[in-house]
């Protein structure tokens, strides 16, 4: 029978900083916590509205609530963390304590598939803290290349947890007893790919570069591209994302005419920042369709970007079409 690594064990092996370990350690233990709950459904009365929006303006779920209160409760416990930073709050939470690190994070992510028991996940983001004054959230707008730890659960068939931490990416399966096995050690991503996710539903309020690279790839083999597509899309960026850890592909959530001044719909401090950081240390990439992600200097906590990752080929391949003009 094969053995696994529990994730104590591995953090213990890792060439970084024991209180950064801690951070991860509660995060994870939090993760496992959430998947309880999110697994329990409609038998602990969590799904649903939960009659509130949060300060962009969206609905709140239940869950979107309580895995939010899950997380800050925990992280507030956790000595090294000096300040946190959720999509579900509106300000950052300093804790009091100096020095550290800051977490940033989306409790849920997918709250659309949160009724419909289809995949939803927590992302999660760590940055240096200021060593010698309370956190505000100037500190917090740090490019995502300086993350030193980012990962996701995903709350699937089985859950998983997928991070990096000094370098590379590893992922844990959740088992019975709530220990996290390392089961997919060292994940990397294929340069080349046939599989692209995107809401084609908002085609037609791309701009005229991003419609020309779909229509190339819908054109299958008869197009530009000269191979066959297929296309997914499970409108949770969490499960969207390991879908192109485990085999490839490309992610893109672009900007659209909609809300010209909002430049994608995804948040670049707890979603687009660390599963660049996952998808890059995986060998893959990560832009804003022209521009490296984790280069972007945040100049608002909830700010959005446009996200093209996934598969390096890919990628450039979308960032060839949108400087061709
Ligand atoms: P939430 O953070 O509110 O869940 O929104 C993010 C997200 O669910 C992404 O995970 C996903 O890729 C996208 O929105 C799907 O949005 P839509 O189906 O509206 O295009």
């Amino acid at each position: 029978m094969t053995t696994f690594v529990d994730l104590a064990a591995w953090l213990e092996a890792q060439p970084a900083d024991a209180a950064l370990k801690d951070v991860v350690a509660t995060i994870a233990k939090t993760c496992a916590d959430i998947s309880g709950v999110v697994a329990s459904g409609a038998l602990s009365g969590s799904l649903g509205a939960a009659g509130s929006t949060n300060v962009q303006d969206e609905e709140q779920k239940k869950l979107d609530v309580i895995t939010n209160d899950m997380l800050s409760d925990a992280l507030k416990a956790c000595a090294p963390v000096a300040g946190l930073a959720s999509e579900e709050l509106e300000e950052v939470e300093p804790t009091g304590r100096v020095g550290g690190f800051l977490v940033t994070f989306d409790p849920l992510d997918g709250s659309s598939n949160i009724d419909i028991n289809a995949p939803v996940g927590t992302i999660f983001s760590v940055l240096p803290a200021p060593a010698d004054q309370a956190a505000v959230e100037a500190d917090f707008l740090q490019p995502g290349a300086n993350q030193v730890a980012a990962g996701y659960a995903v709350y699937g068939p089985q859950t998983m947890l997928v991070l990096t931490l000094a370098d590379g990416v590893n992922g844990f399966t959740l088992a019975a007893d709530g220990q996290w096995l390392l089961t997919h050690p060292a994940i990397t991503i294929k340069p080349d790919t046939a599989e692209f996710a995107i809401n084609v539903s908002n085609q037609r309020h791309w701009a005229a570069p991003m419609r020309r690279y779909v229509d190339g790839c819908l054109q299958g083999k008869d197009g530009p591209r000269g191979k066959n597509f297929n296309m997914r899309w499970v409108a949770a960026m969490v499960a969207d994302v390991h879908r192109i850890l485990m085999r490839g592909g490309i992610f893109l959530y672009p900007w659209d005419a909609r809300e010209p001044d909002k430049p994608g719909k995804l948040r670049l401090m707890y979603e687009a920042n660390p599963m660049s950081l996952l998808i890059e240390r995986a060998g893959g990439a990560s832009t804003d369709g022209v521009t490296r992600t984790l280069d972007v200097q945040p100049t608002k906590l909830h700010q959005r970007v446009p996200v093209v990752l996934g598969s390096a080929n890919e990628v450039e391949a979308v960032r060839a079409e949108m400087t061709a003009g």
